[in-house]
């Protein structure tokens, strides 16, 4: 067995079994506190054994997906995003703001002259399908560099245009830690097989974070906020799925 299937062997003997033979302890607190530190545990290890910088495989173009899959949401019905894209795009901003010691607002033409990286990748979706595509975008580690990470940020949490769900807390969200946002395929991607990013995926602008799985590759991205910790935001857990009881740490 690789590593990688060692890990996923131990993580599902751990936690697996215990999930599956006791659903009812879901719903105790102090259980729940367990399987956290177990989780915190898993990933303590993964990163202990595997590299965290090492490269996602990429692949030849004629592996391209003909029909890359859209999921969650594919065209969001927000009025301020709707406003945006009826425009073209043409007053979409990013915002990287938080705890860095200079603030960007970067317009699309700004973020294209940023350094960029194209790479054929596969998307890996927890609900079990997967597609090849091609990327193209500037690469977060240079971006995070110019606005200057303040010492005390541990994450970035990424703010997009849509609402997944009804009620206050339904926006789409996501967190990366410091490892991801600085490794050299992490991408904010404009491009996807050679044209502008469709709605579907995410335009004008969403995160490639190829050692991560798919919920994680937050699509409509408005904001790059730098935090010490995404307690105080939304549900707490650092995403939208996560806040309804997915992993934070999603590495493939
Ligand atoms: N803003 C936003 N980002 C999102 C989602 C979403 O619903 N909204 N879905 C996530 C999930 S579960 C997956 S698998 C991928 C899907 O990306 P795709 O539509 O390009 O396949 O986007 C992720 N990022
Ligand atoms: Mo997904």
């Amino acid at each position: 067995m690789n590593r990688r299937n060692w890990l996923r062997a131990a993580g599902a003997a751990t936690i697996g079994l215990w999930v599956g033979a006791c659903d009812r302890l879901t719903r105790n607190p102090k259980f729940m506190g367990f399987i956290g530190s177990a989780e915190n545990l898993s990933r303590q290890a993964q990163r202990a054994v595997t590299n965290r910088d090492a490269l996602a495989r990429e692949f030849p173009a004629r592996m391209i997906s003909p029909d890359f899959r859209a999921n969650g949401t594919r065209s969001p019905t927000d009025a301020g995003y709707i406003a945006l894209r009826d425009a073209g795009f043409a007053g979409y901003r990013l915002v990287i703001d938080g705890l860095v010691e200079r603030p960007l607002s970067l317009s699309l033409a700004e973020l294209r002259a940023a350094p960029a990286r194209t790479q054929i990748t596969r998307h890996d979706c927890v609900e079990g399908w997967s597609s090849i595509g091609k990327w193209t975008g500037a690469r977060l580690g240079p971006l995070l560099e110019r606005a200057g990470l303040q010492p005390q940020a541990r994450y970035l949490v990424f703010h997009c245009a849509d609402t997944l769900a009804p009620g206050p807390d339904g926006r789409y969200y996501e967190s990366i830690d410091l490892v991801d946002a600085r490794h050299p395929q992490t991408i904010l991607a404009y491009d996807m097989n050679d044209a502008p990013l469709p709605v579907a995926h995410g335009a004008p602008v969403r995160l490639r974070v190829e050692r991560q799985l798919g919920y994680k590759h937050a699509k409509y991205v408005m904001r790059i906020e730098a935090v010490e910790s995404f307690a105080h935001l939304h549900g707490g857990k650092g995403g939208f799925w996560e806040d309804r009881g997915y992993e934070w740490y999603a590495g493939i």
